[in-house]
């Protein structure tokens, strides 16, 4: 089912001459209104005139979250504040948090598009969705929930957190589509499980979850344990929030981006050079529908790789494929870099393994340690010491072999992990303390 039928099957062709259409409007509007987009215009001799095709867009400079933070807090807002109908901001859990800002007509564009990934996932009209993402500053609560009202769909606006209501709500109220983060999910499914309600039987078909990145082997572990079909959603405040792209539940390989309001490019992260489709490098993307908040060439530091493949769906809309990292949260570690994804792959090759898992870096004298902390399931809890190190040592070498860095793995019991009602913590890094 295709929501809105006639932007999500476009003819490449008249999907870029709406492209360059609104590009061009967006363009003029930032640089009449946003002085640190004059500025960058300017320094590099562009003015919005000059960019008369797509391919002209390169021509523009990035923007970058420091930008965002210089402009702290709605320097880069293109409406006057009258205009203004709704905040939110990025968690921040790294300096001052980015703001942003929507008009009327934003959270309009903002629901449509949350109700074409719902309808992408699987949901509709007469299906109860239980919103299990944060309500807040966080843009995943809201953003779900006035895509599920569009859509016609009953929402349970449960948000995260007071995880044995939630069970309670479920088994009672039988909602048929969970959305919450990946991490949260199995979170659920754990505590169902300690309160003897079969998640199973219950009456989820779908799971639409995104919002920190998560492999195949979680979504096999996350469709096993919950009994439905998992599928993925993507997006980030400085864009607009959940609904940049998503999976739909025909192919489930690779993320739909809604290219009338996005225009997406791959570069290289070094360099900054634009990247051929098919190749992997750092997300940019360009807003070109929105009033409060546009951004230009917008450096997201997630990695991916786009695909212009048609798909069994039909829609037309270029795929992404799953974010696999970012750019920053690359540990580099003894010289290697290594993803925390990478790290979960490996972990979750291994026989009677939780997902749940965090890493910690630390520091010795001068040389980079890290310490694999995972938890086991029930299965293997009971199991006599010596055979629980000699897994520990398998897991090690198999992070060793595969990603090329020494790591000490720890198996540790059951629910050990502090578990997020968000975004699940991955990393301890504490060598800046040193
Ligand atoms: O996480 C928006 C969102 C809410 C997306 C709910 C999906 C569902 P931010 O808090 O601004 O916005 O964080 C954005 O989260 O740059 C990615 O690094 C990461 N991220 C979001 N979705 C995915 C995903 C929301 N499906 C940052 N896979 C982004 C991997 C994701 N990473």
């Amino acid at each position: 089912m295709i929501y809105d039928i006639e932007y999500e099957t476009l003819p490449r062709e008249a999907l870029e001459a709406i492209q360059l259409r609104r590009l061009r409007a967006t363009l003029e509007r930032v640089h009449a209104t946003v002085p640190f987009y004059r500025k960058q215009f300017a320094a590099a001799g562009a003015t919005p005139s000059d960019i008369r095709s797509l391919r002209d867009l390169t021509e523009l400079p990035f923007t970058t979250k420091q930008d965002l933070r210089d402009n702290y807090p709605f320097g880069m807002f293109a409406a006057p504040m009258d205009n203004v109908v709704r905040i939110h901001a990025s968690s921040g859990t790294t300096g001052q948090p980015t703001v942003v800002g929507y008009t009327a007509r934003d959270i309009d564009t903002w629901s449509t598009l949350m109700a074409r990934s719902l309808m992408a996932g699987g949901a509709n009209r007469g299906d109860i969705i239980h919103n299990a993402y944060g309500y807040g500053l966080f843009t995943g609560g809201l953003g779900v929930h006035y895509g599920a009202e569009k859509l016609g769909a009953s929402v349970i606006p449960v948000s995260g957190g007071n995880t044995k209501r939630q069970i309670v709500i479920m088994r009672d109220f039988g909602p048929t589509v969970l959305t919450a983060t990946p991490s949260y999910a199995l979170h659920l499914a754990e505590a169902a499980d300690e309160m003897d309600v079969d998640i199973r039987k219950l009456r989820f078909k779908f799971g639409i979850f995104g919002a920190e990145p998560w492999s195949e082997r979680m979504r096999t572990e996350i469709e096993a344990k919950l009994n439905i079909t998992a599928v993925d959603i993507y997006g980030l405040s400085e864009v607009i929030g959940p609904g940049v792209a998503v999976e739909c539940r025909e192919a489930r390989r690779g993320l739909h981006i809604f290219e009338d309001h996005f225009i997406p490019e791959i570069i290289d992260p070094e360099t900054g050079e634009v990247l051929p489709h098919g190749e992997t490098g750092e997300l940019v993307f360009t807003s070109i529908s929105k009033e409060a908040f546009p951004i230009v060439r917008y450096r997201t530091r997630d990695i991916s790789t786009l695909h212009p493949e048609p798909c069994i769906c039909g829609r037309t809309l270029i795929r992404m494929d799953k974010v696999s990292g970012r750019t920053d949260d690359m540990l580099i570690i003894r010289g290697v870099n290594v993803f925390p994804s990478q790290i979960e792959s490996v972990l979750m090759e291994v026989e009677g393994i939780a997902p749940h898992y965090q890493l910690v870096v630390d520091r010795e004298g001068n040389l980079d340690t890290l310490a694999v902390m995972v938890e086991i399931g029930d299965a293997l809890f009971s199991d006599e010491v010596r055979r629980l190190q000699r897994l520990e040592r398998a897991i090690s070498r198999n992070i060793k072999e595969y990603l090329g860095v020494t790591a000490t793995v720890k198996l540790v019991e059951p629910k050990v992990i502090a578990r997020s009602q968000g975004k699940a913590i991955r990393v301890i890094d504490n060598r800046e303390k040193h």
